[in-house]
């Protein structure tokens, strides 16, 4: 009853802001976003352990931490049925730093549920490991899979139409690169978490928000298909922009920006004046991700040497959460 997932985080080119309901993360609207290789989170799952034991990182996990990741263990207990399954030892260990603003919950909880999953001999359903993965992190939802997801928003009270799915796997688009740009690895001020819930209950643009991002799903998924690079970049900065101005109009405001970050956006857009083919996105933090393709990406790291950047971490479309 012991078994070991890999998991990579995603990028989030339609982002998720907002929860209609908080204990079952269930979002407002549906996401889309691209898994991201080579980084990963590794997790061990061992049903039957000597004690209860959860570690991170090479540290015990304490306090709400280590209840969320108990929270899916119990889900896992609860459809194992009468089986007894016994004490739990999860270790975890991720191969990129929590501070990069990458949202290491999302392999790692995708990389939980997976584990436990085939720990406890549960079948291998993709909607199942999201929709489980979907209770640590909405995000996780969305590393189940690899290549392109779409985190369906779901009508259910229940959460059981409200998990992600691949819509083109890594190999539609191998040439896509995603470059992470570390401007901080401070932890931020506000996590998503509180923000997001701020922003739903305080933002007079909330509701324009969610209309419009529930649109651009369908719009990115057409770009993906085409593999066009300019309209996709173009929706990824809008889609940024409208969830971080969603944010700045919350009150008390709430700004993830730093002067670095938007001095690369901004000197971004005048790279592509000069011909650069880049966009960015941004979560919920000061870390740009700059999109670009296999024929732009010399270019690309040399317009984001230039800037004098703390840390690049290279990405391309990563593949399945997998048992190893
Ligand atoms: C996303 N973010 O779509 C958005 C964009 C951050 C900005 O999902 O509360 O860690 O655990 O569901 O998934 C980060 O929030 O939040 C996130 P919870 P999560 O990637």
């Amino acid at each position: 009853m012991k078994a070991t997932a890999v998991a990579h985080p995603n990028i989030a080119l339609v982002k998720y802001w907002g929860k209609r309901d908080e204990a079952l993360i269930l979002p407002h609207q549906s996401s889309l976003s691209v898994t991201l290789a080579p980084i990963s989170v590794t997790t061990t799952v061992e049903f039957g352990a000597p004690e209860e034991r959860v570690e991170l990182n090479g540290r015990r996990a304490e306090g709400g931490e280590r209840a969320r990741i108990l929270r899916l263990i119990d889900e896992v207990r609860r459809e194992a049925g009468s089986r007894q399954l016994g004490p739990v030892a999860v270790v975890s260990r991720g191969d990129f730093p929590e501070a990069a603003g990458l949202a290491s919950s999302a392999a790692g909880f995708a990389a939980l549920a997976v584990a436990a999953r085939g720990a406890a001999g549960l079948s291998s359903s993709s909607r199942a490991a999201s929709i489980l993965a979907r209770l640590g992190s909405g995000s996780a939802a969305r590393s189940i899979q690899g290549g392109t997801c779409v985190w369906h928003r779901g009508q259910q009270a229940d959460g059981s139409d409200s998990f992600a799915e691949q819509v083109f796997p890594e190999a539609h688009w191998p040439e896509l690169r995603l470059w992470v740009a570390i401007v901080s690895s401070q932890e931020k001020k506000v996590k998503s978490r509180d923000g997001m819930r701020h922003t739903v209950e305080t933002s007079p643009y909330y509701a324009a928000w969610v209309k419009d991002a529930e649109a651009e799903v369908p719009r990115a998924v057409e770009a993906m298909q085409r593999k066009d690079l300019a309209a996709l970049g173009e929706l990824a900065e809008r889609n940024a922009w409208r969830m971080h101005a969603t944010a700045m109009g919350a009150a008390p405001p709430l700004c993830y920006l730093l002067p670095k970050t938007l001095e690369i956006i901004q000197g971004l857009a005048e790279a592509r004046e000069s011909g650069l083919r880049a966009w960015f996105t941004l979560d919920a933090g000061p870390n740009p991700v700059l999109l670009t393709d296999a024929s732009g990406e010399g270019e690309l790291e040399r317009f984001l040497r230039g800037t004098g950047v703390e840390k690049l971490v290279r990405c391309v479309p990563g593949g399945d959460a997998r048992l190893v």
